[in-house]
């Protein structure tokens, strides 16, 4: 059986491959399914407002073409523990 955290690095590889592969490109993230993708697995998620979301896939999308790529979805994640960390911490 994976350790715990082999189990979550498994996860959130399968997390994004789950969303990429329902429109377009398999490889790459469209906003449509970055929206759903926060909206179906994160809790914060549906508190979300829709320019929150577009700001966001501003950010995240490094390289500019509208999409957001594995290398820039790990970026996303990695800003997530922080934020989970900063709310333990309080
Ligand atoms: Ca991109």
């Amino acid at each position: 059986m994976a350790a715990p955290l082999d189990q979550a690095i498994g996860l959130l590889v399968a997390t994004f491959h789950n969303y990429t592969s329902k429109d377009g490109d398999k490889n790459t993230l469209s906003k449509k399914e970055l929206k759903e993708l926060i909206q179906k697995e994160l809790t914060v998620g549906p508190k979300l407002q829709d320019a929150e979301i577009q700001a966001l896939m501003k950010d995240l999308d490094h390289n500019g073409d509208q999409l957001v790529n594995f290398q820039e979805y790990v970026t996303f994640l990695g800003a997530l523990p922080m934020i989970h960390n900063k709310a333990l911490s309080l």
